[in-house]
């Protein structure tokens, strides 16, 4: 039986949280590969909103077994917190699983993330702060602690001693900030390993196994392609692979094992942080969609930018995610705009181009080219199928799917669960 990979197809805040949210109840795992508590993810169940920064979303059901898998950096006091608050609430969180090969983030990574931010001025990418790139530039230049480090306390000190020698002088030399001690890291993260140790395992071969007796795996990217670090709009990029080969790395599930890549698609387009964004609106279109749409950064609460849909971006999504289908979402957003605008094609220096240019200085001079679609007036929120939307609604549905290179399987009229048109 099949693993899937469900992932961001523009700049992340799609809707993935409730996308996979959706598919939790007929799947037996839900992965995170990639990223770490820089993601906001957001479900709505009833009259409850959950916000997961690190958990996978399908935590928030009862018989899915949720993992964090090898390729996430994981922040302990931000884990022990979200797992709090859950419980709190009175979600089960036993059933989790961390691998022992993922990465830890440290106290570090944040000051050296904050200040590299603050040092880089108009040029800095817009992070969230999180040091989520330093920690995988840690890993990247193997002087990463990983979870499994947490056990062996001989271990844990010559690993964060060796990943802060370079780090002080930079931060004392450079950055005039005062040196972090060794001793403080080890004896915080002791702390936590006593109070994670239960969820620790071989996550690889618990999924592999779990594939070989017929179990369906889910596995949830964070932010999007076009952040994607090999793929997106780099140096506008987290540190991470997005894309559906970071789920094979992330996870330790091979590309033969998955069946189905589902991108999810919003109707229309928002980014948060630096970098090129041909479609970004700058009036009060733009402003409308933020505030009908809360575009809103779940994890840092920054206003997102916002514009109109990019058939390019999706395009080229599918092709190098090898996208199976689509679930379109936000639809509702676009009501009461007389014309909706979409962009089919770029025009950089004169020229018309249809995909994605490879160069990133022709993406920063593209400007869209548009397309006017006639838009629709009436409440779509509570269509439950395809022949319920309004006569434009579906032209726009399908103008979509025609000039993004996958099918539209399903759609979302709102960010509740029931809030759904699937397409078969
Ligand atoms: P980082 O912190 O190193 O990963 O930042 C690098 C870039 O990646 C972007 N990024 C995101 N984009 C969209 N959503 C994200 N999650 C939060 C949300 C964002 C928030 O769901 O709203 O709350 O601001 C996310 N995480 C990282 C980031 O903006 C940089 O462009
Ligand atoms: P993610 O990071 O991809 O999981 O997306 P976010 O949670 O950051 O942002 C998506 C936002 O849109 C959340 O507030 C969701 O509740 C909301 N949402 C998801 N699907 C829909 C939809 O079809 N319509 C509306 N109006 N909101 C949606
Ligand atoms: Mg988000």
């Amino acid at each position: 039986m099949p693993a899937l990979v469900l992932l961001g197809a523009q700049w992340g805040d799609e809707g993935k949280g409730k996308a996979t949210d959706l598919l939790g109840g007929s799947v037996d795992y839900v992965v995170r590969y990639q990223g770490g508590n820089n993601a906001g993810h957001t479900v709505v169940v009833g009259d409850q909103k959950y916000a997961l920064h690190l958990l996978p979303s399908g935590i928030l059901t009862p018989d899915c077994v949720p993992v964090i898998g090898n390729g996430v950096v994981v922040d302990p006091a931000v884990l022990l917190s979200e797992l709090s608050g859950l419980n709190d609430r009175g979600i089960d969180t036993s059933k989790l699983l961390i691998s022992g090969n993922a990465h830890l983030i440290t106290p570090y990574h944040q000051t050296i993330d904050k200040v590299t931010e603050r040092f880089l001025g108009k040029r800095r990418i817009g992070t969230t702060g999180r040091g989520i790139g330093p920690a995988y530039a840690d890993k990247i230049n193997r002087v990463g602690i990983r979870v499994q480090d947490l056990f062996d306390e001989s271990i844990l000190q010559q690993k964060v001693d060796a990943a802060l020698h370079d780090k002080n002088q930079i931060l004392v030399k450079i950055f005039n900030r005062r040196a972090i001690s060794t001793a403080q890291v080890v004896e915080e993260y002791l702390g936590y390993a006593e109070q994670i140790k239960d969820y620790v395992a071989d996550t690889a071969l618990v999924l592999n196994n779990a594939l070989d007796e017929g179990k369906v795996v889910l596995m949830e990217g964070g932010q999007g392609t076009l952040l994607d670090v090999d793929h997106g709009t780099y140096p506008f990029v987290t540190s991470s692979n997005p894309t559906s080969g970071g789920a094979c790395t992330g996870s330790g599930v091979g590309p033969t094992k998955i069946t189905r890549v589902i991108g999810i698609l919003k109707a229309y387009t928002t980014r948060v942080g630096s970098g090129p964004f041909p479609t970004e609106l700058f009036d009060d279109d733009g402003a409308r969609l933020r505030t009908v749409g809360r575009e809103y950064g779940v994890t840092t609460g920054r206003d997102r930018r916002c514009g109109w849909f990019d058939a390019v971006i999706a395009r080229y999504a599918t092709r190098v995610n090898g996208l199976t289908d689509f679930f379109l979402t936000k639809l509702d957003v676009l009501t009461g705009w007389e014309r909706i605008p979409v962009c089919v094609a770029y025009e950089i220096d004169g020229r018309r181009v249809d995909e994605l240019p490879y160069s990133q200085t022709d993406f920063h001079h593209a400007k869209p080219v548009y397309e006017y679609l006639p838009g629709w007036s009436e409440d779509i929120s509570k269509a439950k199928t395809f022949a319920d939307l309004p006569q434009q609604a579906q032209d726009y549905v399908k103008a979509l799917e025609e000039m993004s290179g996958a099918p539209i399987s399903a759609i979302g009229v709102g960010p509740g669960r029931t809030e759904t048109i699937e397409i078969n």
